[in-house]
């Protein structure tokens, strides 16, 4: 089946087509030409998945659905959350966020450096009707970057139990645990059941 992401982002592009596999086709913001900026005023990732999803679903009227993502660090109240990708403003970068992360939290032992990423996908189908899967990852935000793969906080955020951060485990391996392989996971259960996918 055909299936629009709305998202401009293509670290989540990829790790999506890597988990919906073949039988999905994935389109994205990215294949509409000047797709206009959407404004993310939602106070939570569901609230922003929906308008992400519901913008894109007027424009194709084909069945659709957002991610809408981010990480919660306990010590930060659960900051930098629904403004995860924008942390760093007013020109954010994957790095400055982390620069940023690293900041606020200079004064905080490892133990109290709990976090979580959380995933929260919204779907509307042809007829525009919703549903909401969810997906979250726990772990601990290091002292220093390790790790070249995965994108955004990845290569801060260590894996509980295993010493090891998410930018030092192969694509494979993160979406087998990650807060998106899960949440992407169960829409792609739903899918396969509603759209008759074997
Ligand atoms: P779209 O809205 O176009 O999908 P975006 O990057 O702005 O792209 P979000 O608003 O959902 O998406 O923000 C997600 C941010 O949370 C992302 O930019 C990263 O900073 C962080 N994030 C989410 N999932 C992550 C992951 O798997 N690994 C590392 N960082 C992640």
């Amino acid at each position: 089946m055909k299936l629009w992401a709305a998202t401009k982002n293509s670290n989540k592009a990829r790790e999506i087509r890597q988990i919906l596999g073949d039988k999905i086709e994935i389109s994205t913001l990215l294949d509409v030409p000047n797709f206009p900026e959407i404004a993310e005023t939602g106070n939570t990732f569901e609230e922003n998945a929906l308008i992400k999803v519901q913008t894109l679903w007027n424009y194709v009227r084909e069945p659709a659905f957002a991610d809408d993502s981010g990480l919660e660090v306990d010590a930060l109240k659960g900051a930098p959350g629904v403004h995860s990708s924008r942390f760093s403003a007013p020109e954010p970068s994957d790095s400055k966020n982390i620069d940023k992360l690293f900041a606020e939290l200079k004064d905080v032992p490892a133990a109290k450096r709990t976090a979580r990423f959380r995933c929260v996908i919204v779907f509307l189908d042809e007829n525009g009707s919703p549903r909401t899967f969810e997906g979250t990852l726990e772990g601990l935000i290091g002292f220093e970057r390790k790790g070249t793969n995965g994108f955004g906080y990845d290569p801060v955020f260590i894996l509980p139990g295993k010493n090891r951060t998410l930018a030092e485990i192969s694509a494979g391996e993160k979406n087998l645990i990650s807060h998106r392989g899960k949440a992407v996971e169960a829409l792609f259960q739903f899918l396969k059941v509603r759209y008759n996918i074997t």
